[in-house]
């Protein structure tokens, strides 16, 4: 496997003055804040590339801090938070799906979720609460003597007997049922009710009400000082899980309105809404640094800085618009009032540069921001390359903090400490994730490489059951490589095997039950490069690929097509024989969940020729393209030499068959 360096701004000799040891002061061991921001993509923030999000306070902390570029989260918060309290990897402590506020089920052995016989594999049935019996990080840590203590989001466990009391946390600030803030708003009063029944109507937990309109997070941030205070003498370990950036769309008006007078980069961030939750999150994080400086503590403080999943690309869309704001009554009205208001039809935020987001496989699901900061210990304005995990981080801290890792747990995260303390190395780790519904599967992350293994066919978008991609090359992964590079699978794959094998994880299985049904497979063989034939096979001809019909409507779909409108498609073909007929563009933008029954098509001719045609069709799309149907004449089909899709700025998606043999 291939070693990554640490990539240090310091010189390295400057390293020689850093502790390669942990417990510098003999007795003070240092304390430890897990910082965990929801929903925070990979370039959400000034540090990690934004130019219209303000995040002053984290921006200044990477100076002081070693900022990753590869670290990985799961794509959603319940599994994600296991593994960092757990140490453990999703096929070990089962937790899959975020499920985290859902009523619990009775414990006992991975089995696999009821089926149909429309699914192609048996998926692993999701758990629904942390391990009762798992030693957390907060045990191991209150076991070696700290204090601890969790404030904010947990979604781990929705009865009290699953509750972060139960978990080594001695004081806790938090409610349930809690995928989003507390109540479902960000403002007080949340209305949270300490015997509330779990499940039930009411939020219940310790929660409690602030001043009129009091933001969730400024009370987080509040409550953590309090605490740091009051335990600045002795070791503690805090979780201080944010709740931003998460659903409910709402924040603070003013800076909502800050935010909407700025200038938009072109191809960046422009959601006003999501720049205001951000910049809430970050005023707080700048109040516990300062705290932490006017207490003297900052250098006996180790403070990690991370995402529990990629930024959300999906929420907000027209149609989830148009649903709130229909009816006046629902309880996302006022917030979709002022998100549409401000920020138009746009999804929270985008994950550039990446695939993809929250809740999907792809980079932009999984990949997010990392950073840690122990002043003298780990060299300030630092950055790594090397590949972390999530799960990394309970051996990790541990070995820092110079505490021994419990008995009778087993932990599947490896300490990259010494990245952190001696910056000579990276890890050479292979990071899995393992989210089977909804399209998802594993990904794997070895090197530069990337294998994505589904269960569930999509060929609207995705293509087969297997990509793979060179991130060094690709870190879009736009290029599916699996048909080129059947040893590279193979070999990916065998790590998938071991994964499930070492982990005692329960792997998905052929469903012996399966009916093949309409879904036609895409043939991953054939020279297309992601386009999905449907109604309609490829063949390979001389210099071109013909796309013959086999129903009435067919076409080439893709989903490797994402570029705001409006859109110029450029076409090199001819009909089947020189015949004549006309094609179609159908598209389908973000935030929609489905073609539209009419309209978003434009029709194009194809004249009776043998030779080639250069076909020019202006496609009006509105807003960003998600998925494109390139519909070919029924009758006669279509030679196609190369296709073009480009936006008004920025480089063409292309396909060039001219070039394949
Ligand atoms: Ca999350």
């Amino acid at each position: 496997m291939r070693l990554y360096c640490v990539l240090l701004v310091l010189p390295i000799c400057a390293l020689a003055c850093l502790s390669a040891t942990a417990n510098a002061e003999p007795g003070r061991p240092p304390n430890i804040i897990l910082f965990l921001v929801d929903d925070m993509g990979w370039t959400d923030g000034g540090i990690f590339g934004s130019e219209y999000y303000e995040t002053p306070n984290i921006d200044a902390f990477a100076e002081q801090a070693m900022r990753f570029t590869n670290a990985y989260a799961h794509p959603l918060c319940s599994p994600s938070r296991a593994s960092i309290m757990t140490g453990q990897e999703e096929s070990r402590h089962g937790i899959l799906s975020a499920h985290g506020h859902q009523e619990p089920e009775p414990w006992g052995p991975q089995v696999y979720q009821p089926a149909t016989p429309k699914d192609e594999y048996l998926l692993t049935k999701s758990r629904r609460y942390l391990d009762p019996d798992a030693t957390t990080l907060a045990e191991a840590f209150r076991d070696a003597g700290y204090r601890t203590a969790h404030m904010g989001k947990w979604h781990l466990g929705l009865t009290q007997e699953h509750w972060p009391g139960q978990h080594g946390f001695e004081v806790t600030f938090h409610s349930a049922p809690d995928p989003g803030p507390p109540g479902s708003t960000y403002f007080s009063p949340h209305g949270v009710h300490p015997d509330g029944k779990p499940g039930g109507a009411r939020r219940v937990g310790n929660i409690v009400d602030g001043p009129k309109g009091e933001h969730i997070d400024d009370r987080l941030g509040t409550e953590a000082i309090k605490y740091i205070t009051e335990h600045q003498d002795e070791p503690f370990y805090l979780n201080l899980w944010m709740y931003d950036c998460h659903g409910p769309w709402e924040a603070k008006l003013d800076v909502i309105q800050k935010f909407a007078e700025k200038e938009s980069h072109r191809d960046g961030h422009t959601n006003p809404v999501y720049g205001a939750m951000l910049k809430t999150m970050d005023d707080n994080f700048g109040r516990i640094m300062t705290a932490l400086d006017e207490l003297g503590i900052a250098d006996d403080t180790i403070v990690v800085f991370f995402s529990d999943n990629g930024g959300n690309t999906h929420s907000m869309g027209a149609s989830e618009q148009k649903r709130n704001l229909a009816n006046p009554k629902h309880r996302a009205h006022a917030y979709t009032k002022i998100y549409n208001k401000y920020a138009g039809i746009q999804h929270p935020t985008r994950n550039l540069g990446l695939r993809d987001g929250k809740g999907s496989l792809y980079e932009g699901g999984e990949r997010v921001p990392l950073m840690v900061r122990w002043p003298e210990h780990i060299p300030a304005g630092s950055l790594s390359d090397a590949i972390v995990n999530n799960i990394d981080l309970y051996p990790t801290l541990l070995e820092l903090a110079g505490q021994a890792e419990p008995d009778n747990h087993v932990i599947d995260g490896k300490s990259f400490a010494r990245v952190l303390t001696e910056g000579i190395e990276g890890t050479s780790r292979t990071s899995v994730s393992y989210f089977p519904y909804h399209g998802g599967g594993v990904s794997v992350r070895d090197g530069d490489w990337k294998l994505i293994q589904r269960y569930t066919r999509k060929p609207d978008s995705y293509e087969g059951l297997v990509e793979l991609f060179n991130l060094k090359d690709d870190l879009g992964e736009s290029r599916n490589l699996a048909a080129e590079m059947p040893e590279k699978v193979a070999e990916l794959s065998k790590l998938i095997d071991m994964h499930f094998q070492q982990t005692g994880g329960l792997a998905p299985k052929p469903n012996p039950d399966y009916q093949p049904g309409t879904v036609t497979p895409t043939k991953s063989r054939s020279p297309t490069h992601g386009l999905v034939p449907r109604q309609c096979r490829i063949e390979s001809i001389d210099g071109a690929i013909r796309v013959i019909a086999e129903g009435k409507n067919p076409f080439l779909g893709t989903a490797q097509v994402k570029l705001e409108g409006p859109i110029t498609l450029h076409l090199q073909a001819r009909g089947v024989n020189g015949e004549s007929g006309t094609g179609r563009v159908q598209w389908r933008t973000q935030g929609q969940t489905e073609f539209p029954a009419t309209g978003q098509t434009v029709d194009f001719e194809v004249s009776a020729s043998t030779t080639w045609q250069d076909i020019t069709v202006q496609v009006p799309v509105e807003g960003r393209s998600q998925l494109l149907r390139l519909h070919v004449p029924a009758s006669a089909g279509l030679d196609i030499r190369s296709i073009s899709w480009k936006a008004r700025d920025g480089k063409p998606v292309e396909w060039d068959f001219s070039t394949d043999q």
